[in-house]
């Protein structure tokens, strides 16, 4: 059983984050998501739309994630990755570099993000067509 695990916030979920999932998820059996907890993200600098409660609802009923865990520090993901026997960590290519420390116990592949779509930008959107 090959299995994969990411992390990330995942708010107002997208066709990146669908996208991506689909293709961590191909390179193995199983993909777990470690998800942001809204105490994490404060640490990270950001506040999600959705609080961790639907944002993890929503990864779970997601085709493509096997399991959800919350993510709530940096440093958890060796732990992590000894405990779910992970093979494979993978992370959009904004990341590239950041978590190659974790090379001893697994793969790291970065994978191209998905161009033109992100959080930040449906945020911008929503608020434009809501003010009309
Ligand atoms: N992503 C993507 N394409 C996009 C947008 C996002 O491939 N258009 C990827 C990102 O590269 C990341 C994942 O989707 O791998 C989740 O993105 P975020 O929710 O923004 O996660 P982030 O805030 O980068 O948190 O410990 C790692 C952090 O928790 C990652």
């Amino acid at each position: 059983m090959k299995r994969v695990i990411t992390y990330g916030t995942f708010d107002l979920f997208h066709l990146g984050h669908v996208r991506l999932l689909r293709r961590l998820a191909a390179l193995g059996d199983e993909l777990v998501v470690g998800c942001s907890t809204d105490e994490f993200n404060k640490l990270k600098g950001k506040k999600s739309v959705m609080p961790f409660e639907q944002r993890l609802e929503i990864l779970e009923a997601c085709r493509y994630v096997a399991k959800v865990i919350p993510e709530r520090e940096w440093d958890q993901k060796r732990g992590d990755i000894t405990r779910e026997e992970i093979s494979v960590f993978g992370m959009g290519d904004d990341w590239t570099g950041k978590f190659d420390d974790l090379k001893d116990l697994c793969e790291v592949v970065y994978l191209p993000r998905t161009e033109d779509i992100s959080t930040t930008q449906l945020r911008a959107e929503v608020k434009r067509m809501a003010e009309g």
